[in-house]
C-alpha cells in the first residue's frame, strides 16, 4: 500500500484525517510526521493557508522521499477582518495553547453582539510529491461564535464555533458529525481523488 506522510504533529489532526480519508475509500498507509522524528519543523512563512500547507507538504516530501500531505487551518472572524486566520494556533503568543487562544479571542469579542459574530474555520490541504508536483484544495465550515465555551470534544476553537444550521458547538458534535461538515473534511475529501489520480 502506498505510504503517505502527513505533515503534522497535532495528534487530533492525525486522528481526524485517518477517519476522513478512510471514509473516501482511498487505500493509503497514512503516517504522521512523528514517524520521522529527525525531520525539523518547517517555518510557516506563508501569508495564506494554501501557501503554508504547500510549504509543509514540499518540505516533508523532500525530506522523506515520499508523497506528503499537509494542511493549514484556522478560525477566521468576520468582525476581526479574518483574524486570527493563519495565526490561530498562536493567537495568545504560545503555539498550540488552545485555552489561552480561546480566552483571548472571547475577551476581544466581549462587546460584540450575536448579529456580528459570524466566523468560519478554513482549511487548505496540499499534496506534494518528491519530484515537486503539487496540488492544493480548500474547505470551509461557516458558523457563529458563542459568548462562552460549550462542549468537551474536538480541540482549539471548537467550543465556541456553532455551525450554521445547528444549535450545538463543534465541541458538542461527535467526531463523525464534525468530520462530515468540517473545513478539514471538505478539503481532504476534495484532495482524496487528487491523491488517487497522482499516486494511482
Ligand atoms: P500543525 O501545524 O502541526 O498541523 P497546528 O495545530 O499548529 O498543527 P495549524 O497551524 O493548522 O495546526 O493551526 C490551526 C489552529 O487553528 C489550531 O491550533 C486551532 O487553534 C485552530 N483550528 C484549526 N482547525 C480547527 C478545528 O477543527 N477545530 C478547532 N480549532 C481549529
Amino acid at each position: 500500500m502506498q505510504r503517505l506522510v502527513l505533515a503534522t504533529r497535532n495528534r487530533h489532526k492525525v486522528t481526524e484525517l485517518h477517519a476522513i480519508l478512510a471514509g473516501t475509500g482511498l487505500a493509503v498507509d497514512l503516517v504522521g510526521a512523528d514517524a520521522y522524528p529527525d525531520i525539523p519543523d518547517v517555518k510557516e512563512t506563508g501569508v495564506t493557508f494554501a501557501e503554508n500547507a504547500l510549504l509543509k507538504a514540499h518540505a516533508l516530501a523532500r525530506a522523506t522521499g515520499l508523497p506528503a500531505v499537509a494542511d493549514d487551518s484556522g478560525l477566521c472572524v468576520d468582525v476581526l477582518g479574518g483574524a486570527p486566520g493563519i495565526f490561530s494556533a498562536r493567537w495568545a503568543g504560545t503555539h498550540g495553547d488552545d485555552a489561552a487562544n480561546l480566552a483571548l479571542l472571547l475577551a476581544q469579542l466581549s462587546d460584540i453582539d450575536d448579529a456580528h459574530r459570524a466566523a468560519h474555520f478554513a482549511c487548505a490541504a496540499a499534496l506534494a510529491l518528491p519530484d515537486g508536483t503539487e496540488r492544493v484544495v480548500e474547505g470551509r465550515l461557516l458558523g457563529t461564535l458563542r459568548h462562552t465555551p460549550t462542549g468537551t470534544g474536538g480541540f482549539g476553537y471548537d467550543p465556541i464555533l456553532q455551525p450554521l444550521g445547528d444549535t450545538r458547538t463543534c465541541a458538542e458534535l461527535t467526531p463523525s458529525e464534525k468530520n462530515a461538515i468540517s473545513h478539514r473534511g471538505e478539503a481532504f475529501r476534495a484532495l482524496a481523488p487528487v491523491v488517487a489520480e497522482l499516486l494511482g
